[in-house]
């Protein structure tokens, strides 16, 4: 729903006037060289489980840096209830903007409201929620993970094209996170169109390495002989390479692994053979981010859904992108 025009002039008059006392307060400052516009950018990250989550945080404190926005930044350390905590204080310190990644999709409802009626404008970024309630949020940044299911699906399809039967083992992301959610229905729309392929086991490796590690020793002691991984992102396939060696099987050869991510370290066993396809999601999300919170601290419409592009690698192509790889 679109704000009347009488209110967005009302909340553009009082922005102009906070970022004019704002600017006048610290026009001494900005030593940095960036130009201090004076907007505060709340930003509650999920925690530091990926080497994506570890690239987008970085992304999203240099691009607020540059854009010269002074951002509070707060580790929820993947539990909703500290985004939920962090938020709060957001809204009692009366920052300009919130932005969160929402750990899992449910249960936001009730502290968005609390921006809301604070008047403080809400940007989710790479996860979503699952709110009916679309004035809740002004903008939703990141990527569409059931096409990147549906990508690493039809890489299964065309791998295994010849085979008579494949039985695959998910690792699933954060339970109920929207990464985790989609990824798995996309994967499951394209491989659920010939019942050649079985989902043998499917648990959640939370993200991480260890978790990957954990959940593929435990699925291969009941599913000695699997044919491939999907795992929801490159740390879990990380954590999988290694419990398939010490169960003697070589990953990538004996067991297909495909991923999500390309991150250095899992384009660089995508190079090595050990993945044997990469399906891109991006950290990359602070500039638009930063974009979008200047954007809607000036009371401007911005795109409900703003798509971050992605490719995907095979091992030739992570060869030739590993050495310009950012992240
Ligand atoms: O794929 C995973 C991370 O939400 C897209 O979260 C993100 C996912 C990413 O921990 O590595």
């Amino acid at each position: 729903m679109k704000k009347s025009l009488a209110a967005r002039s009302i909340g553009a008059i009082a922005i102009v006037t906070a970022l004019t006392a704002s600017l006048a307060g610290c026009s001494a400052s900005g030593s940095d060289g960036g130009s201090t516009d004076g907007l505060t950018l709340g930003f509650s990250q999920v925690g530091a489980e990926s080497g994506w989550r570890t690239a987008n945080t970085a992304s999203v404190q240099e691009s607020a840096k540059t854009a010269g926005i002074d951002l509070k930044f707060s580790d929820a350390q993947q539990k909703q209830e500290n985004q939920i905590k962090a938020i709060r204080s957001f809204i009692q310190q009366n920052v300009d903007v919130i932005a969160f990644s929402p750990v899992v999709e449910s249960g936001w409802d009730t502290v968005l409201k609390e921006a809301k009626a604070a008047g403080i404008p809400v940007v989710l970024t790479d996860r979503a929620v699952d709110s009916a309630d679309e004035t809740l949020y002004e903008s939703f940044i990141g990527s569409d993970f059931v096409e990147e299911g549906e990508k690493a699906g039809d890489w299964v399809v065309d791998e295994f094209a010849d085979a008579d039967s494949v039985t695959i083992a998910e690792l699933q992301g954060t339970t109920g996170s929207a990464p985790a959610v989609d990824r798995q229905e996309g994967f499951a729309d394209v491989i659920g169109e010939d019942s050649k392929f079985e989902i043998v086991a499917s648990q959640s490796g939370d993200f991480t390495r260890s978790g990957g590690k954990q959940v593929t020793e435990a699925i291969l002691k009941s599913n000695p002989d699997i044919d491939l991984i999907f795992a929801h992102n490159d740390d879990m396939a990380l954590g999988a390479i290694e419990a398939l060696e010490a169960a003697g099987k070589k990953p990538g050869t004996d067991v297909k692994i495909v991923s999500i991510d390309a991150v250095k370290d899992g384009m660089t066993a995508l190079s090595e053979g050990q993945i044997n396809f990469i399906v891109e999601c991006s950290p990359l999300l602070g500039d638009q981010l930063m974009e979008t919170v200047e954007k809607v601290a000036a009371g401007e419409e911005v795109e409900k859904r703003i798509v971050t592009e992605e490719t995907t690698f095979d091992q030739e192509q992570a060869t030739a992108a590993l050495p310009d790889r950012k992240y």
